[in-house]
């Protein structure tokens, strides 16, 4: 029998959706920081694949999750470009930037990215090996944009603003910045399909500040041209993409990029998503994560009314964005079972 993530997004409406969580695997279970000391650091336990498929595979232990995600992250990629990365502990991820016409020419050619990422790739296969035959394996990277904002800025920033002002001060710069990052980008997601990924995520967590044209050319070209070169490689693979707070954006997104799904962030009603964005096919979503700190009646009421809203649409239950390091392990089991015994 086919899994049920898989049914979803080919179009399939089940009685109850399947589920994950964005994040599932992080700081909130006390595992995932045994298994991080174990490792020493972030970036060490995202490059071994052992430990990375053990964190992958505990909140599929805890839960039964429909889907596994394999742990990394999406910084990993433009670290195999050539720019250092390295976490600042309570701060966050820091990255030499890239914003010159002359750091863009220098960053490695696309075939040398396997070298770094190939920890990545036999985590996905220890993954593909290991999991219960009913999870979905899903695989992933950033969107050229989101990654850009990194590249460019050197760190995370609520506004983007070092990547809009190269946008508009050196716009061939930016622009092949964000092809190199595209062309990448496939061949990162065709390695991940080869190892064993069923799925494969476009994380755009910062579409939202793409206006106008600006939207088009930078979070749905080069999504559409990623999604167009894996389909042509991995027909059956399906896609989901993520253009977090793209808002009216969301509307026609799957059609003109080609995406099987568009995962929903929770600053839109589910009642809005379900009339202007489910009408193309699956969508994921769109709990807010604040639910898995607070918890409650609260929690519940959410959680149905989320399900209810997309009941007659297919769907992936999941968060509008990741589960957050205070959350309780006992509120992702509430929600659970509020999905699951609705
Ligand atoms: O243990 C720790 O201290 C590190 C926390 C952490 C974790 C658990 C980071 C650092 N990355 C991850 C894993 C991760 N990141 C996954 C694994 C799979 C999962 O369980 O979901 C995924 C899919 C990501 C994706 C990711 N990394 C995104 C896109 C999604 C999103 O949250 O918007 C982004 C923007 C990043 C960058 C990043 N990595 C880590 C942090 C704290 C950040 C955000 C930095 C910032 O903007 O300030």
């Amino acid at each position: 029998m086919t899994k049920t993530i898989l049914r979803a997004l080919k179009g399939e409406v089940l009685p109850t959706p399947p589920i994950w969580m964005m994040r599932q695997a992080g700081r909130y279970l006390p595992e995932y920081r045994e298994t991080r000391a174990k490792a020493g650091d972030f970036l060490s336990l995202c490059y071994n694949p052992e430990l990375a498929a053990e964190v992958t595979l505990q909140p599929i232990r805890r839960y039964g999750f429909d889907a596994a995600i394999l742990f990394a992250d999406i910084l990993l990629l433009p670290q195999a470009l050539g720019p250092k990365l390295w976490f600042e502990t309570g701060e966050g991820p820091r990255m030499e930037t890239t914003d010159t016409p002359g750091q863009v020419a220098n960053l490695k050619p696309t075939e040398a990215i396997h070298e770094t990422l190939s920890p990545v790739y036999e985590t996905v296969r220890i993954l593909s090996r290991e999991l219960p035959k009913e999870t979905t394996l899903i695989g992933f990277a950033g969107a050229p944009w989101t990654v850009a904002t990194y590249m460019i800025a050197g760190k995370g920033s609520k506004d983007q603003a070092a990547a809009h002002a190269l946008k508009a001060q050196d716009r061939p710069t930016f622009q092949a910045l964000i092809d190199r990052i595209t062309e990448a980008t496939v061949e990162y997601l065709s390695a991940q399909i080869e190892a064993g990924a069923e799925v494969v995520k476009l994380f755009d967590s910062w579409a939202g500040s793409l206006k106008g044209q600006d939207f088009k050319d930078f979070a749905e070209a080069p999504t559409q041209k990623i999604i167009a070169a894996l389909k042509a490689r991995h027909p059956g693979t399906p896609i989901i993409a993520f253009p977090r707070e793209a808002g009216q954006g969301y509307i026609g997104f799957a059609h003109r990029t080609g995406a099987d799904c568009v995962a929903i962030d929770n600053s839109v009603s589910p009642e809005w998503a379900a009339a202007n964005v489910q009408i193309d096919g699956c969508v994921q979503g769109n709990l807010a994560p604040e639910h898995m700190v607070t918890g409650g009646q609260a929690l519940i009421a959410a959680t149905r009314h989320v399900v209810k809203a997309f009941s007659k649409g297919p769907h992936i239950f999941n968060l509008g964005h990741g589960i957050t390091p205070d959350a309780h392990p006992d509120n992702v089991q509430l929600m659970i079972d509020t999905v699951r015994g609705a």
